[in-house]
Order: structure tokens, then sequence, then C-alpha cells
């Protein structure tokens, strides 16, 4: 394997662009980025995947470089795809576009789209695979899991105090978490395709649920993911999840296995979970959560409601132990500052 800095960076590149927040992805779509470098190095087209029935990430840098993809090289998060589903094979567009190289991160786990490799190649493409294969596989990871479980990824989202409470004694709970981490979670769940809450979240904290931007305006109805609330209780139509500024459906069950397989017969690939310490708990004791990410706030309420109810832990080494991916100090913005927001610690584990 052997690959240019100029595809390295090409590469790192296609990742953001695979990862660009609001797109809708549901069960057998993915995130995928491609970029387009000319003989010289530099940057002819870019292109990502925008969602279902949309054209892939290749065939939207192919169509932006027009007659300039002759002789180019295609830089690619996930191996070609060599089948006809909702658009063409990206192979074949690669093949008449005159591409010369192909550098991808992954080869493709879904065996229907499979064996653009072998294709590129026999048309005499110079064919590379591997590059930054590990993060290519993060971004996957989603799509990966949802296809082996058959059921959504779920994230579960919380925040927390010092002293791993989600509220206070009187049932207050904005804000634990600061601004700009409030921030971040939009910009979280603007990566999934489902926000999910029990019916108890929605009649105590009557949340909105949508993607909403800095100025805390929702973003267009395309781009939030859709409201799922869990639960078999009947729920007011005047809350706030039931205006107009994204679908919401009720899933009648309280039961995490059959809300995720409801779910997935939705199409639906990734579940971001912020739901209270009842649900949190019933999805970790079935083993039903993928990723967890907590904000941490300097704060200490001493009493209140704790972030994650029973998992049926009496002594510590039956504790759940989740592996740490990432720390992150989320730091106030100046006009956070002067509004007296502290440093929040985004933990993200697995
Ligand atoms: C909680 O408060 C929900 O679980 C959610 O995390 C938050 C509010 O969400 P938005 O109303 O800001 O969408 O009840």
């Amino acid at each position: 394997m052997s690959f240019t800095p100029a595809e390295q960076a090409a590469m790192t590149r296609a990742l953001e662009l695979a990862a660009t927040p609001g797109v809708p992805m549901v069960a057998d779509t993915r995130r995928v980025g491609c970029v387009l470098l000319a003989d010289d190095d530099t940057t002819v087209a870019e292109g990502y995947h925008r969602g279902p029935g949309t054209p892939h990430a290749e065939a939207a840098a192919l169509a932006q470089a027009g007659e300039s993809a002759r002789g180019a090289t295609a830089v690619v998060t996930l191996e070609p795809c060599h089948h006809t589903g909702r658009t063409g094979p990206c192979t074949e567009a690669l093949v008449a576009a005159g591409v010369r190289r192909v550098v991808y991160a992954e080869s493709d786990a879904n065996p229907v789209a499979a064996g653009g490799r072998a294709r590129l190649e026999a048309a005499g493409i110079e064919v590379e695979t591997g590059l930054m294969a590990t993060a290519a596989d993060a971004l996957a990871g989603v799509y990966q899991l949802a296809q082996r479980e058959q059921r959504p990824f779920v994230t579960w989202k919380f925040a927390t105090t010092l002293d791993g409470r989600s509220a206070a004694a009187d049932g207050t709970s904005r804000w634990v978490s600061s601004a700009a981490a409030r921030r971040d979670t939009h910009r979280l769940r603007a990566l999934c395709d489902t926000m999910l809450v029990g019916s108890n979240t929605v009649a105590v904290d009557d949340p909105l649920l949508t993607v909403r931007d800095e100025h805390d305006r929702p973003v267009g109805p395309e781009r939030q993911p859709l409201r799922a609330v869990m639960g078999e209780r009947d729920l007011d139509p005047a809350r706030r999840v039931f205006n107009t500024d994204a679908e919401t459906v009720h899933l009648r069950t309280r039961d995490p296995h059959r809300a995720l397989a409801e779910l997935f017969v939705r199409d639906r690939q990734h579940v971001f979970l912020e739901g209270g310490p009842t649900l949190a708990a019933a999805f970790l004791r079935a083993g039903l959560v993928d990723e967890i990410v907590t904000y941490v706030a300097p704060m200490l309420l001493g009493a209140g409601r704790s972030a994650v109810g029973d998992l049926g832990v009496t002594t510590i080494a039956e504790a759940f132990r989740p592996v740490v991916t990432d720390v992150t100090v989320l730091d106030p913005s100046p006009a956070d500052g002067a509004a007296g927001e502290q440093p929040n610690i985004r933990l993200t584990l697995r």
C-alpha cells in the first residue's frame, strides 16, 4: 500500500464530507465522501452521499467535475459500489468518466454492493485500499451494527452533575449542561435519524427533540430526525413534541427490543436516546446501548434525580464499565463566558 500526502489529505477531507451533519440516513444507506484529485494534486471536485435515493458520493463528485474527471484519482471512504440499487453502479460511472486511480478506505460489508474493486481493475483502473481504514470503520460502525443486529445503533446521551444527578430535588433540570454542551448536542442529534424518549419525559419535561441552530431555531424539516416516544400510556397531543417542526411517532411499548425493532422496520439506523433514568436503565440492562455521550457539568446537587436508574448492580464487581473513546473539554464561547458559563466535559464511551 502506498499513498501520496495529497491522497492522505484528500481522505481526511472525504471523511469530513461523509460525516456532514443533517444528512438523513436510513437502514441500508451509508455515509460516504469522495474527493477527486488532478495529476498536480489539486482538488477537482468533492461529493458526499446525501441520503437515500440521492447520488452516491462518487457520482456527486463526478457530476461536479465533468470533463476534468478524466485522468483523476478518486479518493473515497468506501469501496465504490458495483450494483444498481436506487442509483446506478459507481464503478461504471468511474470507468466512463476516465478516472485513472481509485483509493478507498474500506470494503463494503454489504454483499449486494461488493465487487467494485474487481470491476475497476478489470477496466484498467489502478486501485489501492486501506487508507485511514480505522477512521472509516468508526464512521461506518453505525451502519454495520444496524445491518448485523437488524436494529438501529443506539447512542445514549445525558447530562450530569458532578454527583451524577440529572435534575434537582424539585424536578428542575434546565439546565444542567452548559450552552456550549447543548450546542454540541444539536450537532450530534443531526447525525442521527431518530430521537427517542419515554412517555414520562414527554409528560414531565415537555422537550422539543428537534435539531436547532445556534439561534435555537429548528433546521429545515428535511434535516430533522424522526421523534419517537415509547410507552403504553396515551400522550397529550398538546405536548411540544407534536409540533410541526418534525415528524413524531408513538411506539406503544415499554420494551426496548420491540421499540428498536419497530424503528428498524421504519428504516431507522441511528437512535439518539435522550430518555430519562428509567428508560436509560432499561436499554443498558437489555444490552442495547452502543455508545454513551455524557456532558459533565461542574455542579453539585446532593439530591435529585439520578442520571440512570437501577441497573441491577449490587456490588462493585458488577459495574457496567464502558470504554472511554474520547474526552473533550467544551469551553464556553465569549458570550457564554460573560453569562457565567463554565467548561463542561464531554465523555464518549462504547
Ligand atoms: C430533556 O431535556 C430531554 O430528554 C432533552 O434532553 C432535553 C430537552 O430537549 P429540547 O427541548 O431542548 O429539544 O427533557
